[in-house]
């Protein structure tokens, strides 16, 4: 029955919007006309060049270039969201809903109805000489459960305090960032900058997986989470930086715990972790970065334990007829103290043709040793896990501002023959799912 409340619940939104909005118009396709061209509406016109108008939160680059926290996609990244202005104050905004039915495949598998969701605010203006921002991002994740959702050979926090989630995704927290920041202009083109949050994203690792235009479409979140952007939602964060043309430098100090259960609330602890990036974007196809941080006892249930982990990432974009295309190859590792080092790696990318179609795709390989708790005869064995994810969004229906659709992918695995037990021989994963998104 839970399953059909959340589908009605998207139909019914899907009415209302229609009955409110204007039809979309979308017959156009480059990404410019793309954006919010309503032929009736002279403020959309504002907006876009408003939107042009708009630089960076931490230097003097387009606005296009950022990402989740302090991080920097391809400037190329075709501009999703709802930008309007609201006094002094430039605002953006991001979200979406899905409703999923989850089938993971095989004896650890299991099926489930969940919704995920994420709504974020982002707004600037000017301060001074500088630029002041604020960034707001909840999501109704905790609504599926402390045990979030099944997600074979996914592993990493807890819902409980007791156990560790093993072949499951943790749901996010509720609050995932309340930040500000202020850049201020060294030169013309060099920008000094601090970035606080409670919570916040520190600098380490690439855009996290639902920001970026290659990862976002994937309702799976990725098994390579705890290698390479895991920290997406820490409560407490402080990072000083600086940005020149392509390049920027930043460090971070951090609580390096991971969230709790409790995905409500705001946590506080010391600031005892730390981490540095470097990202450059040569040209505006292009995003990299290398990054390094020390994670003080990151895990609630393995509190003598820390965490060295360092991350490389290069994303890629390119637009061409009505095509927009991003691919992100990274590589993420993770050397605990005491214990072991293990290594992460992930390529994925979406494709969005016209306005209607999204093909994504997510090739993953993992050595995970977490996949069986304390007691059982295989724990603390390191396995090399590979995964493959393929599938499609069709955006059935458009409005002023938002869209919907429907779509699915499907998972298959490779790994080593002592998890046939566990996992079967030849476990298949799927999700279907519809679901609406500002656009
Ligand atoms: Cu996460």
């Amino acid at each position: 029955m839970k399953k059909y409340g959340i589908f009605s619940a998207l139909l019914a939104l899907s009415i209302i919007l229609s009955a409110h909005a204007q039809e979309h118009d979308h017959h156009s396709s480059d990404k410019d006309t793309h954006s919010k061209t309503t032929p009736s509406s002279q403020t959309t016109h504002d907006m876009e060049s408003m939107q042009h108008a708009m630089r960076g939160f931490y230097g003097a680059y387009p606005m296009s270039r950022e990402a989740s926290g302090t991080s920097w996609q391809p400037e190329a990244t075709p501009a999703d969201g709802i930008h309007t202005n609201m006094g002094e104050w430039s605002t953006m905004w991001h979200g979406f809903i899905n409703a999923i039915y989850d089938h993971q495949g095989g004896p650890r598998g299991d099926s489930q109805t969940i919704s995920q969701s994420m709504l974020m605010g982002m707004g600037q203006r000017s301060l001074g000489e500088g630029t002041l921002g604020l960034r707001g991002m909840i999501s109704l994740d905790p609504m599926m459960g402390k045990r979030g959702y099944p997600l074979l050979f996914q592993t990493g926090e807890t819902a409980d305090g007791e156990n560790h989630l093993v072949d499951r995704q943790h749901p996010h927290d509720f609050f995932m960032e309340l930040a500000v920041s202020y850049s201020h202009p060294i030169t013309s083109d060099s920008s000094a900058f601090i970035y606080a949050g409670l919570p916040g994203e520190p600098a380490l690792g690439p855009p996290a997986f639902m920001h970026r235009f290659s990862g976002m479409e994937n309702p799976e979140a990725p098994l390579t989470h705890h290698w390479l952007d895991s920290t997406h939602i820490t409560f407490g964060v402080v990072t000083l930086g600086a940005t020149w043309h392509t390049v920027k430098l930043e460090g971070s100090v951090f609580n390096g715990r991971e969230p709790d259960q409790y995905r409500y609330n705001i946590e506080t602890r010391e600031l005892d972790s730390a981490s540095a990036r470097l990202s450059w974007n040569p040209t505006p196809a292009w995003a990299l970065q290398i990054s390094h941080g020390r994670l003080e006892s990151p895990e609630l249930l393995e509190p003598e334990v820390s965490m060295k982990r360092t991350t490389a990432s290069a994303s890629y974009q390119h637009n061409w007829r009505a095509n927009q295309w991003q691919t992100m190859l990274a590589w993420g590792r993770n050397n605990k103290d005491p214990g072991i080092t293990t290594d992460g790696w992930l390529l994925e990318s979406a494709l969005r043709t016209g306005n209607q179609f999204t093909y994504f795709g997510r090739i993953e390989r993992v050595e995970n040793g977490e996949l069986f708790e304390h007691g059982d005869p295989m724990h603390g064995r390191v396995f090399k896990i590979n995964k493959v994810t393929l599938g499609t969004v069709y955006d059935f229906a458009r409005y002023t501002y938002a869209k919907i659709g429907v779509g699915a992918s499907v998972s298959r695995y490779v790994f080593p023959d002592d998890l046939n037990d566990y996992y079967g021989s030849n476990p298949t994963s799927y999700m279907l799912f519809l679901r609406a998104k500002l656009d």
